[in-house]
């Protein structure tokens, strides 16, 4: 689910999340799965009486906000009359996983050779269309493939819900009704403006549209007519689907002719507090620190660089820069961001992650994490208040605990440092 740019401060703060996606995220589909996996069935059970009257009253409520915004009493028809509210909808947003499945588990079906090989199928079938946009954004084309491949399978699925149905069902229940209220209003604008047909408009159950999986203010700001025909249609041309990602990355900061990043060995004694987005050095600057490419190489130009640990001392480390930050303001995980970096670079004929995870850890659940977080509070070692999320605070926190107990302070939470915590 794309969102709308970040201010910079409050993206730092945010980017620093690793293999945990924040909550936002567990809402989205990064690797298609759950959009297929949910596909809506015929007559959801709980289609109470007073729950579809109370919808139909809400909806009358939303209809005048909406004429009175300057919506078209044409639109609103069209859009609004016979909207169903959909209990599965918000059965959805109320499930939440307790598990995040760990990095290298997400990396094995968001990058699988299966999705390679079709990424460069699809590649070699619109080479021109992406080659075009590579010129016009500056966005290679194998990140634009790559892109469409873990939103939408390659379009092979985007959600199958309207999404006037989706967001009017979660803007009148959900938990998230302000945003989706927001989000519905600017679907009819996109209605109005042409682009697409209220039936046509189908995505996730989150409001996540088309190949793409564009929300609608995303659409409203980033989607381009890529194929000159005068409408934005990322649910049916690929050159309008492959112009809107590369307009987004463009616009989300993306450097053309630098890369998203590399995997890097890291020195002895390196120190892991330096291992967060928000610490930035230029190439020489974490070369003369003794950060190598796997190869032996130079390490390639970046301004503005990281180095990330995502599974900790144990695993692979990345040096990531600008770009890698501009894939990130499509999908705030670390996870996804490092997957379609790793899918373009292997769509490309590249090497994809070659150091090995630590695949004999065992991720930490929610709840886990929150009681990591408490037990660390206890001691003295301050992460904020415990809600369940690895996030910079915590990691700060955990290093700085497994600096006092002797080990490597990765910040990489597992099930061992939680069990030495409850000592
Ligand atoms: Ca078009």
């Amino acid at each position: 689910m794309k969102r709308m740019l970040t201010p910079p401060l409050l993206l730092a703060l945010l980017a620093g999340c690793q293999a945990a996606p924040p909550s936002e995220a567990q809402a989205q589909t990064p690797d298609g799965a759950t959009t297929a996996a949910v596909a809506e069935t015929a007559q959801p059970a709980d289609t109470a009486p007073a729950a579809v009257a109370n919808f139909q009253g809400w909806l009358s409520r939303f209809r005048r906000e909406a004429r009175a915004e300057g919506i078209a009493e044409a639109t609103l028809a069209q859009a609004l009359d016979g909207l169903r509210y959909r209990p599965r909808v918000i059965e959805l947003d109320r499930s939440q996983p307790e598990f995040v499945r760990p990095i290298w588990q997400y990396l094995d079906s968001a990058v699988s050779s299966t999705r390679v090989s079709n990424g460069q199928a699809r590649l070699a079938e619109h080479r021109d269309t992406a080659r075009e946009m590579e010129r016009r954004y500056g966005v290679p084309a194998e990140v634009i493939v790559a892109i469409w491949g873990i939103e939408s399978n390659y379009g092979g699925n985007f959600g199958d819900f309207s999404t006037l149905e989706a967001l009017a069902t979660l803007a009148f229940e959900g938990r998230r009704s302000d945003f989706a209220r927001t989000e519905l209003l600017a679907a009819l604008r996109i209605l109005e403006a042409g682009d697409i047909s209220p039936e046509r408009m189908i995505g996730s159950w989150a409001g996540a549209m088309g190949h793409t999986q564009f929300i609608p203010s995303s659409f409203v700001a980033y989607a381009v007519d890529g194929d000159g025909d005068g409408r934005r249609d990322i649910w049916g041309s690929i050159p309008d689907v492959m112009a809107s990602t590369a307009h987004y990355l463009d616009r989300a900061g993306w450097q053309a002719g630098e890369p998203w990043g590399v995997e890097v060995r890291l020195p002895e004694g390196f120190d892991y507090a330096r291992t967060e987005l928000s610490h930035r050095l230029s190439s020489a600057e974490w070369a003369e620190q003794g950060v190598r490419t796997l190869s032996g190489e130079p390490l390639p130009e970046f301004g503005a660089a990281s180095v990330i640990v995502p599974a900790g001392a144990e695993g692979p480390a990345f040096l990531v820069g600008r770009n890698f930050r501009a894939i990130l303001r499509y999908n705030n995980a670390t996870s996804y961001a490092l997957a379609v970096g790793v899918l373009s670079d292997e769509i490309a004929g590249r090497e994809g992650v070659v150091q090995a995870w630590p695949r004999e850890q065992q991720p930490l659940s929610r709840g886990q994490v929150r009681e990591m977080q408490r037990l660390l509070n206890e001691r003295g070692f301050e992460v904020g208040a415990p809600d369940g999320i690895m996030g910079p605070n915590t990691r700060r926190g955990l290093r700085a605990f497994q600096g006092a107990i002797g080990v490597t302070p990765d910040g990489f939470a597992t099930l061992t440092l939680l069990q030495r915590l409850r000592r």
